[in-house]
């Protein structure tokens, strides 16, 4: 599992949940609706994806602050929270300071020594340009490619791609890393090296494709050169 793994020549990865926790808003929502902050910052990621995977069915691509934005007044609204305007515009805001994991804060310098890093999200460019500079990771990332550049959201192949024209090198040698199991499916079967993160020790995605590889931590990756 950790050796005789094909030697990756960049690594890309995911940006909400795998370097940075998405949940990092639990202590705002907390502070405004005490008691329920948990609950609505889950419920809002889960939306909050929901709307990007149903708009790229559509055809009725938006950014992904208007899909955080969206996701995040339908959850208010369906959890029955009384949240006004400069609630719902505070939350979406505190995405663009989230904190990152502290086994990122490890294990990306060490990875970036050997190798160029990059991000590729469903971000739009400036919260990850923001998200970037509140944590100081301006000098980490030789490239940050958002789906923007795409007109749609992860898991379509034509996201992935943007990794491959950027870097110009083939899909196999990038080594792709997310914590959310179906995006280390979608990037699985668009062919790149994959890492899946499973942090919250979930079930494998059955999708028909498995990642190569499944640590519990950013910094586990580092095993996967010795
Ligand atoms: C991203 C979402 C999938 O950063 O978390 O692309």
């Amino acid at each position: 599992m950790t050796q005789g793994n094909r030697p990756v020549r960049a690594w890309v990865f995911d940006a909400y949940g795998t370097i940075f926790d998405v949940h990092s808003v639990i202590a705002a929502a907390e502070q405004l609706f005490p008691g329920r902050g948990t609950a609505l910052s889950k419920a809002w990621r889960a939306k909050q994806l929901e709307y990007t995977w149903l708009r790229s069915l559509m055809q009725r691509h938006a950014d992904f602050e208007q899909v955080t934005r969206d996701s995040l007044a339908f959850v208010c609204a369906d959890m029955e929270l009384a949240a006004s305007a400069a609630d719902l515009a505070g939350l979406v805001t505190a995405y663009r300071s989230l904190a990152p994991y502290p086994d990122a804060i490890v294990a990306l310098p060490v990875l970036q020594a050997r190798v160029p890093l990059a991000i590729l999200s469903n971000g739009a460019p400036a919260m990850l340009d923001a998200l970037i500079r509140h944590n100081g990771f301006e000098n980490t990332f030789s490239a940050v490619l958002s789906v923007e550049d795409a007109g749609v959201f992860k898991p379509d192949p034509r996201v992935y791609q943007l990794a491959v024209d950027r870097l110009k090198m083939p899909a196999v040698d990038i080594g792709f890393v997310s914590s959310n199991g179906w995006d280390a499916a979608g990037a699985k079967a668009f062919g790149f090296t994959v890492c899946w993160i499973n942090r919250n020790n979930a079930g494998t995605e059955k999708l028909g494709v498995e990642p190569d590889v499944v640590l519990s931590a950013l910094t586990d990756i580092d095993r996967l050169f010795a």
